[in-house]
């Protein structure tokens, strides 16, 4: 008999929005079968078109770049973990509209290409650029503001001129999956993954901010539930874990079980995992793996030894090298971006 094997979960097919089995998942490389996939619009048709990047906007010397060229650069490589900012949005009380993700809207793996600063060197920047607009192939009706729109996002010039924000033509070693914006893809590691647009089409640099929808309406919170009041938009990502293992409101038997799981950052590395099994009155410091890359999740993992039985609640919170830490309520906002409550599990034990 064949092992049994893990799905994607469903959350929309037109455009497709999929969910990685995140719990089922162990290791630093996610398959691309069980990469998350988070679209806008439909995907886009590949073309000969679709191997060829312009770069233009203040530029001195506007140019084209083919797949080939790009490939035949000097490439680097960036282990980094994906996560879409609408992840855990499902766990928000008041609930809130948009894509019902919940933890996995998450991903991870190797991307390989070249680092975006050698290609902007090429065209040579005029000195009062100030962010640069990646676009996309792919186009349609936006949500939330009415008109056709590409998927375009900017990077503030510091992010965008990283030494790891890089334009991938690879993913785990071969070509990045066409669902996951092959042939070119901006990635960009520590922030959420909007901003790593997929199907590269255009490199603009321009000398203000970039006001494109899902800059400025899109992709920002809004802490207020009705007004603006006090809009900022999402950058990087918060700190974060999941606990991959017992799963929510299993049925366990007495004994040792590994709790387990990961937790990763946008700012810093993990420092430190807690488990709490009295809703948060006392701490116990989980074991924590080596971390596998700088912008990669960590796995921890936590023997629990159930002498008693009954029901018990599991709770976990990380920390990061930035001085944060997960909150048990994290700030609601109205698009539910940056969800980082602390993961919970619901066991109950039996003889
Ligand atoms: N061109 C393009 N790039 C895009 C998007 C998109 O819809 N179009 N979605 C963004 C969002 S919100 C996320 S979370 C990630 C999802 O990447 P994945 O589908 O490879 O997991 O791609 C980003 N880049
Ligand atoms: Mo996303």
């Amino acid at each position: 008999m064949r092992l049994n094997r893990p799905y994607l979960i469903t959350r929309s097919l037109c455009p497709e929005n999929m969910e990685s089995p995140i719990r089922f998942l162990r290791g630093p490389v996610t398959p691309t079968e069980y990469f998350y996939r988070r679209n806008h619009f439909t995907y886009p048709d590949l073309s000969a078109q679709s191997y060829q990047v312009h770069i233009d906007g203040l530029v001195n010397r506007p140019r084209t770049f083919t797949f080939e060229e790009i490939r035949s650069l000097k490439s680097r490589e960036v282990t980094t973990v994906l996560e879409c900012a609408g992840n855990r949005r499902n766990y928000f009380r008041p609930r809130v509209y948009g894509e019902r993700w919940e933890d996995g809207a998450l991903s991870q793996g190797v991307w390989q290409g070249v680092f975006l600063g050698t290609l902007l060197a090429a065209v040579g920047m005029q000195d009062n650029v100030r962010e640069i607009v990646f676009t996309g192939w792919d186009h349609g009706e936006s949500n939330n503001v009415p008109g056709q729109y590409h998927f375009q996002r900017s990077l503030p010039l510091n992010a965008a001129l990283d030494p790891d924000t890089i334009i991938a033509h690879s993913y785990n070693g071969l070509s990045i999956p066409v669902k996951h914006g092959h042939p070119l893809r901006l990635i960009v590691p520590k922030w959420y993954a909007m901003a790593s647009v997929k199907w590269l089409k255009q490199i603009t640099a321009i000398g203000d901010s970039f006001g494109g929808p899902f800059q400025t309406v899109d992709y920002n919170y809004y802490p207020d539930p009705v007004t603006d009041v006090g809009k900022y938009p999402v950058t990087t990502m918060h700190v974060n874990s999941v606990i991959q293992y017992p799963l929510d409101y299993s049925v366990l038997r007495l004994g040792i079980h590994q709790v387990e799981g990961i937790a990763w950052t946008g700012k810093g590395m993990i420092t430190k995992v807690e488990v709490s099994l009295d809703n948060g009155m006392t701490w116990s410091e989980a074991f924590l793996k080596q971390s596998t890359s700088r912008y990669s999740w960590r796995e921890w993992l936590f023997p629990w030894e159930v002498s008693e039985v009954g029901t018990y609640t599991i709770i976990v919170r990380a920390r990061d090298s930035s001085g944060r830490i997960q909150p048990f309520v994290p700030m609601w906002n109205r698009m539910g971006y940056g969800y980082n409550g602390m993961s919970k599990v619901h066991v109950k034990i039996l003889i």
